[in-house]
């Protein structure tokens, strides 16, 4: 590590040579090409090939493997390794062997422990056109299907699972964000007291919903105005057991909504995405008492993901 710098996307000598008052706007406009990289490298497959034995290849290799140009895999591998998510070794003969970092192989490989690769994928993809129409999103107040596929805004899931491909990835996408905080949202509460527990799904506006103990909506209220919030609570609560109840998983944003960043994100991807937004833990608890809930108890996980419980 000795003689790295310590900032990995900018390295000292180009710093020194740029107007200092630009530097922080520098590194805030270099974010979005740094994920550009990353995407890109997912897409191509990347860290997965070098996950397999022998885990250190040459650019060419990759670029054979990768079915792409020798310079532009090159660049790429170079720019990854500035990055510090691959690792280059030259050979006595003068090549080049990459392989992943730890934080490539754990997060960024499919197979990694804690792989976001999906995550990357439905970004780079779907994500990114959404959010290239941000500035749209918020004059409007709007979700962005229709200038970035030309979906109907109004149907938000039948613009997500628009194909059996995007509906896959998305999914995929959900899966992996609940491999993160799953274990810790569901050791939020003990859940031992109810016997039938629903996780629900489908199209459970219309739906008739099935008797049960407990509701869980993991991610659902996010997606939508609070008078189809209450209105789907008020159906839950009028076949929910007596003593039974609810419990929702949501990013909470901070009761001040000035924080944490991540979460405002979150909710910036709503606006972007769907009829719904984030909301403070006060607000879910409003819906819930409105619907017929009492009781509430927030768990703040300290991942992405918190637990609400209510009882009917
Ligand atoms: C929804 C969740 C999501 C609807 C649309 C969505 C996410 C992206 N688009 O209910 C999940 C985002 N979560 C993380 C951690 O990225």
């Amino acid at each position: 590590m000795l003689g790295r710098p310590r900032c990995p996307t900018f390295h000292r000598e180009e710093r020194d040579k740029r107007d200092v008052h630009n530097q922080d706007g520098h590194a805030l406009l270099f974010v979005c090409r740094i994920k550009k990289v990353i995407f890109s490298a997912c897409e191509l497959g990347i860290f997965d090939l070098l996950t397999a034995p022998p885990c250190a290849l040459t650019a060419q290799q990759v670029a054979v493997s990768c079915n792409a140009s020798v310079g532009g895999t090159e660049r790429l591998l170079d720019a990854l390794v500035g990055m510090e998510l691959l690792h280059v070794e030259t050979q006595e003969d003068g090549t080049a062997l990459y392989s992943n970092s730890e934080v490539a192989s754990m997060y960024l490989a499919k197979g990694g422990a804690k792989s976001l690769h999906h995550v990357a994928i439905y970004r780079s993809q779907t994500g990114y056109q959404l959010w290239n129409n941000l500035a749209d999103a918020v004059r409007e107040g709007k979700n962005q299907y229709q200038k970035a596929f030309g979906i109907p805004p109004e149907e938000v899931f039948q613009a997500i699972y628009r194909s059996d491909k995007d509906m896959l990835k998305f999914m995929s996408l959900m899966n992996s964000c609940w491999v993160l905080d799953g274990h810790d949202v569901v050791m939020a509460f003990s859940l031992a007291g109810f016997r039938d527990i629903v996780d629900l799904g489908g199209d459970f506006f219309h739906d008739e919903l099935p008797v049960a103990d407990l509701y869980v909506l993991a991610r659902i209220i996010h997606d939508w105005s609070e008078d189809k919030c209450v209105n789907l609570l008020k159906r839950i609560c009028d076949v929910c057991r007596p003593g039974g109840g609810v419990l929702l998983v949501e990013a909470t944003l901070l009761e001040s909504r000035r924080g944490p960043v991540h979460t405002q994100l979150l909710s910036l991807n709503m606006l972007l995405q769907t009829e719904g937004r984030e909301r403070p833990a006060s607000q879910y608890a409003g819906l819930l008492r409105r619907s017929g809930f009492r009781d509430v108890q927030v768990c703040r996980t300290g991942k992405t993901y918190d637990a609400i419980l209510a009882l009917k």
